[in-house]
C-alpha cells in the first residue's frame, strides 16, 4: 500500500439507461446527468473499457455535484470530494437516492475514450466499499481482477444474474509490453494458473507485475498517444480526459 494519499483519477460514466430495478432514480435527480464515477490508477488504459464493475452488496448513493450533474458513488467517497473542490459547496453533501448495487447491474452506461461507447454495470465480488468511489471501469487487457472476472460472468452468467450480452464485449489491445504483447492480463492470468475471481493471491500477484510491466515498458497502441511509452502517456491521457471534462482528479 502506498505510504502518502492515492492520486486517483475519476471517470465519468453518464448513465445511458437505468436497470429495470433502477428506473425510478431518473424521477429523483431534478433534471441532472447522472454519472457513475470509477476511481481509476491507469488513466491510459481506458480505451479498452468494455463494461463497469460494482459490488452487490454495497450501498451507493447519488450525489448532487451542482445542478446540472450528479454521481453515483459510495457515501464514504461523495464525503471525501466534498472536500476537493468537486461539489458547488464545499463540506456540503446532498443525496438524492439511495441504491443498492445489485439494482445497479445491467445499467447501461457511456465509457468515455474507449473503443466501445457504450458499456454495462456488472457485478464484482472483490470491490471494497472502503477503497476509491467503489465503481471500478473494467479494462481486461491489462487487469487481471478485471479479466478474470470478466471470465467467470460469461462462465457462469445464471448464477451472477446478468443477460449474457452485458459480458459479450471483447478485450481490447490498448498497450504492448516486451513480456506479455498485447493482451497482458490474459497472458498474466493463464501463467499463474488463475480459475475464478477467488483466486485472490495470484491475482494480487498478476496486478503488481502487470502494474510494473505495462508502467515501466510498455508502449501505447491505440489512441491519441500511440506509440508513446506508457509512462509519458499516463499523465497526458489524463490531462485530456479532465479537459474534456470526462475525468477529475480525486484522492485519498
Ligand atoms: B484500476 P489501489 Cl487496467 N475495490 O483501474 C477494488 N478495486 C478497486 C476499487 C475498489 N473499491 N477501486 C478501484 N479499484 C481498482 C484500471 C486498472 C486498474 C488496470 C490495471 C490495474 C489496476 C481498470 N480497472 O489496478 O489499491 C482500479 O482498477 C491495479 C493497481 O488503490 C484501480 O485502478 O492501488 C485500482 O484498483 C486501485 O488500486
Amino acid at each position: 500500500e502506498a505510504l502518502g494519499p492515492q492520486e486517483y483519477t475519476g471517470i465519468k460514466m453518464e448513465v445511458v439507461s437505468w436497470s429495470d430495478a433502477t428506473k425510478e432514480i431518473e424521477s429523483k435527480v431534478g433534471g441532472r446527468k447522472v454519472y457513475l464515477v470509477a476511481a481509476t490508477l491507469r488513466p491510459e488504459t481506458m480505451y479498452g473499457q468494455t463494461n463497469c464493475f460494482v459490488g452487490t452488496a454495497i450501498k451507493y448513493g447519488v450525489f448532487a455535484i451542482n445542478d446540472n450533474e450528479a454521481f453515483v458513488c459510495t457515501y464514504r467517497a461523495a464525503r471525501n470530494m466534498t472536500y476537493q473542490g468537486i461539489m458547488a459547496v464545499r463540506g456540503q453533501l446532498h443525496q438524492l437516492a439511495e441504491i443498492e448495487g445489485k439494482d445497479i447491474v445491467g445499467t447501461k452506461i457511456k465509457a468515455p475514450f474507449s473503443v466501445y461507447p457504450e458499456v454495462h454495470v456488472l457485478p464484482m465480488d472483490n470491490v471494497l466499499a472502503t477503497k476509491g468511489t467503489g465503481v471500478v471501469t473494467s479494462v481486461p487487457s491489462d487487469s487481471p481482477d478485471d479479466y478474470q472476472t470478466l471470465m467467470d460472468l460469461r462462465k457462469k452468467a445464471e448464477y451472477y444474474k446478468i443477460d449474457p450480452s452485458w459480458a459479450a464485449l471483447e478485450p481490447i489491445p490498448v498497450l504492448s509490453t516486451p513480456t506479455y504483447g498485447e493482451m497482458t492480463a490474459p497472458a498474466l492470468v493463464k501463467q499463474l494458473k488463475i480459475q475464478s475471481q477467488k483466486d485472490t493471491k495470484q491475482l494480487a500477484e498478476a496486478k503488481e507485475i502487470a502494474y510494473k510491466e505495462g508502467f515501466y515498458n510498455g508502449t501505447m497502441i491505440v489512441g491519441e498517444f500511440k506509440g508513446m511509452s506508457v509512462q509519458d502517456a499516463k499523465q497526458k491521457v489524463r490531462d485530456s480526459m479532465i479537459a474534456q471534462d470526462l475525468a477529475f482528479a480525486y484522492a485519498e
